[in-house]
């Protein structure tokens, strides 16, 4: 598949792009299964929501990926890290024929999956979920450039109730200032010029087999689960191939994918 031009403005304009259908039922249903299993049994390295809530931005950056903390039998798994190597049924996805065509158009050169950062099965458990604030990825990673985008893929419905993606409209070409975020690097929610930004907050529901792109400095957030139902979702970032991870940092601690290039972006 190939993008038009109109959907690569809107990219470039919103910093987000739908894709309706865009994955077959049958593997968001294998996916899910697999994530499914890998959640009972919390199959490491996983975030728990005590590391997403309560862990100042050093500490977590200190656990993540490391294996299963001593609390974790306690806690809500919030993601399974480093999917790619879990099961060929993710890996498949990641490098399947009909989406690399489209992240090479996206990022205007050879894609190549990053397994430092998004490579998950994201979740929001019922009863047990958080909320996740306003945030940038971009601001947690570290590479030369911000061409990175990440592919969200719904694995069942997503809606206002169970917690599905916000967006910030055209936020990924804005400039702020650090007085706009707090410690954590999430955006304040109480300063006028960024409540004046978040008016302008949208959102679409998802259906199974919807992929969303969206830039690696587009603010995004999602609530928590309110219903009795797990949302399960699957979301990678790939990176342009000339975009390098900078020395020294969890960026470029790990392994990197290439995609095949079929055809010249
Ligand atoms: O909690 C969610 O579903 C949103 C995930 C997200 O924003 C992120 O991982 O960057």
């Amino acid at each position: 598949m190939r993008l038009t031009d109109e959907q690569l403005s809107q990219f470039e304009k919103n910093g987000f792009l739908l894709l309706p259908q865009f994955a077959q039922a049958q593997m968001c249903d294998t996916i899910r299964d697999i994530a499914l299993a890998h959640l009972k049994h919390k199959v490491p390295p996983v975030e728990t929501e005590y590391e997403y809530e309560i862990k100042s931005k050093e500490e977590r950056e200190k656990t993540l990926g490391t294996g299963v903390p001593h609390f974790v039998k306690e806690v809500s798994v919030r993601r399974l890290r480093q999917v790619y190597h879990r099961d060929i049924v993710f890996r498949e996805w990641m490098e399947h024929e009909r989406i690399r065509p489209v992240l090479a158009q996206i990022l205007g050169e050879r894609p190549v999956i990053t397994i430092a950062h998004h490579n998950s099965i994201m979740t929001k458990m019922p009863h047990t979920s958080t909320q996740t604030r306003w945030h940038q990825d971009f601001r947690y990673w570290h590479f030369e450039n911000d061409n990175l985008v990440s592919v969200w893929l719904a694995l069942e419905s997503e809606n206002s109730q169970n917690g599905v993606l916000e967006f910030i409209p055209g936020s990924h070409r804005m400039q702020f200032t650090p007085e706009q975020f707090d410690e954590k690097e999430y955006f304040l929610e109480d300063v006028p010029q960024n409540r004046a930004l978040i008016e302008s907050k949208v959102s679409h529901p998802l259906q199974k087999g919807d992929v969303v792109l969206f830039h690696c400095k587009l603010l995004h957030r999602a609530n928590k689960n309110m219903t009795d139902t797990p949302k399960i979702s699957f979301v990678y970032t790939v990176k342009g191939a000339g975009n390098h991870a900078q020395e020294g940092t969890r960026s470029s601690a790990y392994e990197e994918i290439p995609l095949p290039l079929d055809t010249l972006p």
